[in-house]
């Protein structure tokens, strides 16, 4: 007999909406979170301008209406700060503390083929069984630290933004190098160069960075827009990214040059990344056709940057718009206008060493108080692939997981009866509204325990052929796309070794949801089901 039904690996956005929705369905629960507070990605990663690329309406549970209508955003975009305390009201509004183990660190999940159990084991040594496992560990939270040779004789601060100090930094008047110019580089940027006397920034591939145009959510568009919230979700949960965005419905190449300067640029002045990237149909699938909205981009970044050789450095070229996370910022590429801001080309010159003073690239030394690392993730597999997790004949996930990660319908991998991964590798997660993705997945989880349960079957595991038949799937609508053309994390590119699959499913969270609403209404075909 097990101590639980479920055990669940995280409470960020996903371990909260799981302790939720499986002890409602009279499931017990325990979750297990390696920080010391309740938040996943948004406990973790509160540098300064942390903020949310999905607007608040859409960044946000919709499980209950009365928590849709009772909390109120303060912005368009919301910070980190504020996703936080709304997390943590999610967490006090409906009990879930009491069933969050916090500062527990889960090293190994062993399931007992003779028991049909997990045995859980946590890093204070304790182990605890359950029918389930469900991890919610997150797409993005093993972060990496690149190995600078050095990096220990430095004898000012280092901070890697997914670790950040809770109780801030204050980089008034000191000399800061920043390594990383993804969505977070380009976030945290502009909040340290407001302050500091120097900030290096150390860039090894320009990004595209649309504006935010971040503003106040006025009490009275709010009330306006939440008088239709439940239509507005239906709609979200049906649309290709789980927000929905109105394009042109046309393809780029089609329309008169003029027309297509003044539709991006009225993107441009509403700002926004899915609007941008959402506005022609041809934008993700031909190159030509990405041509077209990176020139466009480029003569913005031209037009912002005094230095027309800085601005140079600063275009992208290297891969088409949207193959990598589009950033979003209306501060970012005019902080090059800075007196105090420096950009080091590393394509041109590379890092080479961190000693006790600064950074050394291959042609200057920088003296540096402090180095802000914004480097990124071991993503979609990375923090799974921490913890031992051993299936049906004792195989390691790590193992099987060798030459990429894989998950039939994105949600369970063969070999590991009664395992569950939110947002795992082959669903759409973190090229979707993840708030929505998660909440999709987790109503899945919990129905198809439900179903076990109703029809006297204990176990479920995804089968090979099943799990084979939808990652090849999820390859062929990817390699319809550009995605794969950059060097991403989608890919595993930003891991030295980690193999080049694209694991992330582009064919539309609408046409996902309904493909896993199929499969639980046809009894789980691709699923083996078995008594206890
Ligand atoms: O990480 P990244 P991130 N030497 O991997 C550079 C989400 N997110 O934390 O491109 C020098 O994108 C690396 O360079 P290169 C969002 O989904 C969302 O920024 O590999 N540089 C790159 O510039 C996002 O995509 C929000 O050449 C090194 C950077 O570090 C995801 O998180 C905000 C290096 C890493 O960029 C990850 O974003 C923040 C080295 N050795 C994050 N190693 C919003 O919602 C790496 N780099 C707005």
């Amino acid at each position: 007999m097990a101590d639980l039904d479920v055990v669940v690996v995280g409470a960020g956005f996903a371990g909260i909406y799981a302790v939720h929705a499986l002890r409602s369905a009279g499931l017990t629960v325990r979750a297990f979170e390696a920080g010391g507070g309740i938040g996943g990605t948004w406990f973790w990663n509160s540098y300064p301008g942390a903020r949310c690329d999905v607007e608040s309406k859409d960044y946000s549970f919709s499980f209950s209406p009365e928590l849709e209508q009772e909390w109120s955003w303060s912005e368009r975009y919301p910070a980190q700060p504020e996703i936080l305390r709304y997390l943590g009201h999610v967490a006090d509004r409906f009990g879930l503390r009491p069933h969050i183990q916090l500062n527990t660190r889960v090293t190994a999940a062993v399931w007992s083929e003779d028991e049909a159990l997990w045995s859980v084991t946590t890093d204070d040594g304790a182990v605890v069984t359950a029918r389930f496992f469900v991890s919610a560990v997150g797409c993005l939270s093993a972060y990496q630290v690149p190995s600078l040779p050095g990096l220990e004789t430095f004898e000012g601060s280092w901070y890697h933004t997914a670790r950040w100090p809770a109780e801030g930094v204050d980089f008034t008047g000191k000399r800061v190098g920043l390594i990383g110019t993804g969505s977070t580089g380009i976030q945290v940027a502009p909040e340290v160069a407001a302050v500091a006397a120097e900030l290096y920034v150390f860039q090894r591939t320009p990004n595209y960075a649309v504006p935010n145009r971040n503003r106040p959510w006025e009490p009275e568009a709010e009330r306006a827009f939440k008088s239709r919230y439940r239509e507005y979700r239906k709609e979200a949960r049906e649309s290709f990214l789980g927000v929905p965005i109105t394009g042109t419905g046309r393809p780029v190449l089609d329309e008169p040059p003029e027309d297509v300067q003044r539709t991006f640029s009225e993107r441009w002045r509403a700002g926004g990344g899915m609007p941008f990237l959402g506005a022609y149909t041809d934008l993700l699938v031909d190159q030509a056709a990405n041509d077209v909205i990176a020139e466009f981009m480029r003569d913005r970044i031209r037009e912002t940057v005094d230095d027309p050789a800085v601005a140079e450095l600063l275009c992208p070229r290297t891969f088409p718009v949207g193959s990598k996370r589009l950033c979003q910022s209306d501060d970012y590429y005019a902080m090059f206008n800075r007196p105090n801001v420096t950009l080091v080309d590393l394509r041109s010159t590379p890092l080479s060493a961190v000693s006790a003073g600064g950074l050394s690239t291959t042609s200057a030394f920088y003296e540096l108080d402090a180095i802000v690392f914004a480097t990124g993730f071991d993503a979609i597999s990375g923090a799974l692939r921490q913890i031992d997790v051993r299936g049906t004949s004792g195989v390691a996930l790590a193992d099987q997981w060798a030459a990429g990660p894989r998950a039939y319908l994105g949600v369970a991998a063969a070999g590991f009866p009664n395992m569950f991964i939110v947002t795992g590798p082959g669903s759409p997660s973190v090229l979707s509204n993840m708030a929505l993705s998660i909440e999709q997945h987790v109503e899945w989880i919990r129905d198809c325990i439900g179903y076990l349960s109703a029809h006297g079957y204990g176990t479920v595991q995804a089968t090979s052929d099943a799990e084979d038949a939808w990652m090849a799937h999820v390859t062929e609508v990817a390699y319809s796309t550009l995605f794969p053309k950059a060097d991403s994390w989608y890919i595993g590119a930003n891991i030295p070794g980690k193999p080049r699959v694209f694991t992330t499913y582009v064919g539309g969270v609408g046409p996902y949801g309904s493909k896993c609403d199929e499969v639980a209404a046809a009894g789980y075909p691709g699923f083996a089901l078995g008594v206890p």
